[in-house]
C-alpha cells in the first residue's frame, strides 16, 4: 500500500520531487534545536500550490499523515515527523515566487517558500517596508512564519505575523485549494477564515501563499543602547518614550549583562557600546525624515538621565554601529547554543507585571539552583521575556537539562501563570509544549480548538501530534 502511494506521488510530482534516500531525507528529520529526530516515508518537494494540492490529495487517499515544513527554524518541534516512519514531510521550500508587489496598494503577494529576508528586500525594492524581522530571517520561510504567527524584533510597532496578513491561499487536509488571496483591507463578510490557519502550525491545512501588508519605508531611524538598573527601569523608560514618540518607537529590547557575557564568548563579536550596568535596553525609533526623531529621542533620554532613571546612553553614530548593536542582541541564542543550549522559556505577562515575573523567577532559581547561569532578555515592548537557564559553568549541559529541565520550567511557567501570563508568547506549541497547552488552557478553550481541528481534518492527517492534534 505504501509502495502504491509512493508510485502515485512519483507519477504526479516526478521522481526528483519524492525523496526517500536516507541521506537525502536526513536534513528534514530533526528540528533546529535537535530536540527531536524522526523518520519519514518520503519527503515531497512540490513546486507550486497545485502540486501541493495534488500531493495532499494522494496522501489523504492513502491515509498518510503529513508534516508541512518550511525553513525548519522553529523552536517547538512543530515541523518534525514522528518516529513511526509513516509520516510524509511536505517541504514548501520550492514555492519561491513573489507573485505580485503593489506599491500603491501597499501589498505584496508571495509563496510559502520565500524567505523573510527576501520579502524584506522585495518590499525595499519598491521603497516599502515589510516590517517582520528576526534573527532567523535569512532562512525562515513565509509559510512557517505565518503558521507559527512569528513575532521578532518590531512587534511593538507593527504586530506579529498574523497582523501583517490580508489574504491566504491554503491547501486543506483533503487536498482542496482554498483561494482566500484577497488584498482587501476591509472585508466584513462573515468569519475571518484566514485566522484559522495563522498560528495553526500546519494542523488545519498548508499555507501556500499570502497577501502581506507593506508600510512606508522609514526615512529616518535612530538606535540607542541604554544602561538600566533593572527591568522596572526599562519598563519605565519605555513608557516615557512612548509618551514622547508614540508609534515611532519601533523596537524595545531588554538584555541583561549575563546574556551579553555569553555573547562575548563568540568569535568575532563587536565590543558592546557600553558595559558596567546590570542590564541594557536596545531601542529603535523610526519615522519620516522631518520627524526630528533624534532631537526627541535625545530630549527623552536626557530627562530620564537627569532624573537618574537610566544609566549611560550610546546613540548609534553610523549604520555600522547600529548593525553592531543588533548583532550583539541577535547573537544571544547562538551563544547559548554553543554552550550546549539552555532551558528556554518564552513567557509573556501584562507589561506592568514584567518586573515581578523576572524577580519571582530569579528568586526561585537562585534558591534551588544557585549555580545555574541565567540568560534573561526579551521583547519588553511586547511583555515577552526569554528567561533562559543554563547549566552551571563546568557542568555537562545535557545532563543538567535532563535532570532539572522539567522542574525549572515548571517554576518559570508557574511564575508567568500566577501573573496571568502565557507559557508561549511567540514560539508556538508544536510537540514541545503540547502538554503545557492542555494543562494551561481551560477545558472549553481546548474543546473549541479540538472542534475546529475535527471540522477541518476529521481523519487527523495534518501534522498529527502537534498542538491539539
Ligand atoms: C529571540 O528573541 C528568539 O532571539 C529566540 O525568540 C529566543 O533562543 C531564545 O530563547
Ligand atoms: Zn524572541
Amino acid at each position: 500500500m505504501t509502495a502504491a502511494a509512493l508510485a502515485r506521488l512519483r507519477e504526479c510530482l516526478g521522481e526528483a520531487s519524492v525523496l526517500t534516500d536516507d541521506a537525502a531525507v536526513e536534513p528534514y528529520l530533526h528540528d533546529e534545536r535537535r530536540l527531536y529526530h524522526g523518520r519519514t516515508l518520503a519527503v515531497l518537494r512540490p513546486r507550486d500550490a497545485a502540486e501541493v494540492a495534488a500531493a495532499v490529495r494522494i496522501c489523504a487517499d492513502f491515509q498518510l499523515p503529513m508534516v508541512p515544513q518550511g525553513g525548519n527554524t522553529g523552536y517547538c518541534g512543530g515541523a518534525t515527523p514522528d518516529e513511526s516512519g509513516r509520516e510524509v514531510v511536505i517541504s514548501l521550500s520550492r514555492l519561491r515566487q513573489i507573485r505580485a508587489v503593489d506599491p500603491l496598494g501597499f501589498t505584496l503577494t508571495a509563496e510559502a517558500g520565500v524567505t523573510l529576508a527576501e520579502l524584506q528586500a522585495a518590499a525595499a525594492g519598491v521603497a516599502r517596508l515589510f516590517p517582520l524581522s528576526m534573527g532567523s530571517e535569512g532562512t525562515c520561510q513565509l509559510g512557517g512564519v505565518l503558521s507559527t504567527n512569528a513575532g521578532g524584533l518590531a512587534v511593538l510597532r507593527y504586530g506579529t505575523a498574523r497582523e501583517l496578513v490580508l489574504g491566504l491561499e491554503v491547501v486543506l487536509p483533503d487536498g482542496r485549494l482554498w483561494e482566500g488571496l484577497t488584498a482587501l483591507r476591509k472585508d466584513n463578510t462573515g468569519y475571518d477564515l484566514k485566522q484559522w490557519f495563522l498560528g495553526a502550525e500546519g494542523t488545519l491545512g498548508i499555507i501556500t501563499a499570502a497577501v502581506l501588508k507593506l508600510f512606508p519605508s522609514p526615512a529616518a531611524k535612530e538606535t540607542a543602547w541604554v544602561g538600566v538598573s533593572d527591568l522596572a527601569a526599562a519598563c519605565n523608560l519605555l513608557s516615557r518614550l512612548r509618551e514622547a514618540l508614540g508609534d515611532n518607537v519601533t523596537s524595545f529590547e531588554y538584555l541583561t549583562a549575563e546574556s551579553l557575557a555569553l555573547v562575548a564568548g563568540l568569535p568575532g563579536m563587536p565590543a558592546p557600546p557600553l558595559t558596567g550596568a546590570p542590564a541594557f535596553v536596545l531601542l529603535e525609533v523610526s519615522g519620516r525624515a522631518d520627524d526630528a526623531l533624534r532631537e526627541a529621542l535625545e530630549n527623552t533620554l536626557g530627562s530620564a538621565l537627569a532624573r537618574d532613571e537610566i544609566g549611560e546612553v550610546v546613540l548609534a553614530a553610523s549604520d555600522a554601529q547600529r548593525r553592531a548593536m543588533w548583532r550583539l542582541r541577535e547573537s544571544i541564542p547562538p551563544a547559548e547554543k554553543t554552550l550546549g543550549g539552555s532551558i528556554k522559556h518564552d513567557v509573556s505577562v501584562p507589561l506592568s507585571a514584567l518586573p515581578a515575573l523576572e524577580a519571582e523567577a530569579r528568586a526561585g532559581i537562585r534558591q534551588r539552583w544557585p549555580e545555574a547561569r541565567l540568560s534573561v532578555y526579551g521583547h519588553i515592548g511586547d511583555g515577552n521575556l526569554h528567561f533562559n537557564v543554563l547549566a552551571p559553568a563546568g557542568a555537562l549541559a545535557e545532563d543538567f537539562k535532563a535532570r532539572h529541565g522539567a522542574a525549572i520550567s515548571a517554576l518559570v511557567h508557574g511564575a508567568a501563570t500566577a501573573l496571568a501570563g502565557s507559557f508561549s508568547a511567540e514560539h508556538g506549541v508544536g510537540k514541545l509544549k503540547r502538554d503545557l497547552l492542555h494543562a494551561s488552557e481551560s477545558p472549553l478553550s481546548i474543546e473549541l480548538m479540538q472542534r475546529l481541528k475535527q471540522a477541518l481534518d476529521p481523519v487527523g492527517l495534518m501534522n498529527p501530534g502537534k498542538l491539539v492534534g
